[in-house]
């Protein structure tokens, strides 16, 4: 067991007020990784009013200077890459090359969002009255307060905490329980990239210290990414307060493979899009919409590509899929293929606990013949489960994808660029890819989703830059007298 951790509150290092923590466990080896602070609303109180005081004298701090700081950032962590990653694989469990890919994401937005410290574009426009000049700019908010999930415990944040600090904002930042140690030592890089004391201030714990921040009557943004039941209670808390809030939440994502696509391509995509991760992924794919020429083939090569993954501890360098991140994740899995076995889906690969002595390992499953209907076509799993639909055309396989719930990610495998346009401009999700995976995000692309993955915010891209900035409208008499828009709104009527 490594070190204990310490919340972060103006620019210290200390436990929960009542002194009391909560230990994580390496979801491979089920051995505790440290103790850490249970916070409660004592402590976001704490944190808040830190928050609340930094942010006077960050606003005012010109943004590239801001930039700079994130530039460090950037450098740090690509300093720190490789033992960043090593814990969040022990943490989480995911394998290192997909916790680097995480690490990477963060350092990508630094320099993507450290260069908007010399941009933050607004816009002029012509005004209605002669000596006069107008202007939108964006304007910091205040204190945002975060709440992110332990699936990707370095990039998520980051979407948030880097375009939050270029605007001028300051932070409160409350992390998933199930990666306290992660999110200290990403916090730690921001203080030894010298980020002044108070702007980024970390909490951990669990639901109770994220509700207190929803709850908290000075923070005026609260940016949530994780699931659908925690997402739909701090909005509701949050917005009775009238706060902005940005919710990420859930997703079912699905793949179409029309007959004419490139089978090695997508048994490709499918595998890794499904089972990277350990299906833990809001962009993962969970639905195969698979027309009924190519069924057949894709279906051998998927279950014989499953039947090759090795699952196992994501620190060995021959692991293809790590474990669920925890008990309770690797029940609801199992839960859900049971559900699908009796629903009458059926059971080609995997179905049940991968054969370690340790961890919360589960095989790599897919399930044929799964109808619409189905609760596994339906529903999060969250988990190494892949249901297969079968579809005559495109018309029903969009139709199939456009009926779920959630509308994160969707694709499209075919060779046929006139179905690829119709898919494009039929799918209802918030991410659309052509011959490709439904994971792999870009940071400079607007992230997130429609329906109930969300409430029509998006991360990343400089579309992310919505949740943390006002708009701020300008105008500039320069005329020296009293012209007749200042007493009436008749102001193209009324010129000079
Ligand atoms: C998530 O699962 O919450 O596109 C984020 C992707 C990654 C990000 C996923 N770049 O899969």
């Amino acid at each position: 067991m490594s070190e204990s951790i310490q919340n972060f509150i103006g620019g210290k290092w200390i436990p929960a007020h009542s002194g009391e923590t909560f230990l994580t466990y390496n979801p491979a080896t089920e051995a505790a990784i440290a103790p850490a602070p249970k916070s409660a609303a004592v402590d976001v109180e704490a944190a808040v009013k830190a928050a609340k005081s930094a942010y006077k004298s960050w606003r005012l701090t010109p943004a590239p200077r801001r930039g700079e700081i994130l530039y460090r950032v950037a450098h740090l962590l690509t300093e720190r890459k490789e033992e960043l990653s090593r814990l969040m694989t022990q943490e989480m469990g995911k394998i290192l090359a997909e916790t680097r890919g995480d690490v990477q994401e963060a350092i990508d937005m630094a320099y993507y969002m450290g260069g908007e410290g010399r941009r933050l574009l607004g816009y002029t426009a012509p005004v209605e009255m002669p000596n006069k000049f107008g202007m939108a700019m964006r304007d910091s908010v205040g204190v945002i307060g975060l709440i992110t999930p332990w699936n990707f415990p370095i990039a998520v944040p980051s979407w948030k905490i880097l375009p939050a600090l270029i605007a001028g904002n300051t932070i409160v930042f409350k992390p998933s329980e199930d990666t306290p140690a992660t999110s200290a030592a990403f916090v730690k890089v921001f203080e030894d990239a010298g980020l002044p004391a108070g702007v980024l201030n970390l909490v951990t714990g669990a639901g109770d210290a994220g509700a207190a921040l929803a709850n908290h009557r000075d923070v005026r943004v609260i940016s949530f990414t994780g699931s659908t039941d925690t997402g739909l209670k701090v909005y509701a808390q949050a917005a009775s307060l009238g706060k902005k809030v940005a919710l990420e939440m859930g997703g079912k994502n699905a793949i179409i493979v029309l007959d004419d696509a490139n089978l090695d391509l997508a048994v490709e995509a499918i595998t890794w899009s499904a089972y990277g991760t350990t299906g833990q992924r809001c962009t993962a794919t969970s639905r195969l919409i698979v027309q009924r020429g190519i069924k057949p083939k894709l279906i051998e090569a998927l279950v014989a590509k499953a039947k090759t993954l090795k699952v196992g501890d994501g620190l060995q360098g021959d692991t293809n899929v790590g474990p669920l991140v925890n008990a309770k994740a690797r029940d609801k899995v199992e839960k859900y293929v049971e559900i699908g076995k009796a629903e009458g889906a059926k059971l080609l690969v995997g179905g049940q606990r991968a054969d370690l002595d340790r961890g919360y390992f589960y095989s790599p499953t897919l399930f044929s013949d799964v109808s619409r209907n189905m609760r596994i076509a339906r529903e999060e799993i969250f988990g190494p489960v892949l249901s297969a639909i079968e579809v005559a055309s495109l018309e029903e396989a969009v139709e199939v994808n456009n009926e779920s719930a959630y509308g994160l990610s969707s694709s499209i495998f075919t060779e046929n660029v006139n179905a690829a346009f119709r898919a494009i401009r039929d799918l209802t999700t918030g991410i659309v890819y052509i011959n490709h995976g439904t994971t792999g995000a870009e940071i400079q692309f607007p992230f997130g989703g429609t329906r109930g993955t969300g409430n029509g915010m998006r991360e990343a891209g400089l579309a992310g830059m919505d949740s943390f900035t006002e708009w701020k409208s300008v105008y500039v008499d320069y005329s020296g007298r009293l012209q007749r828009a200042q007493i009436d709104t008749d102001s193209i009527l009324g010129s000079t």
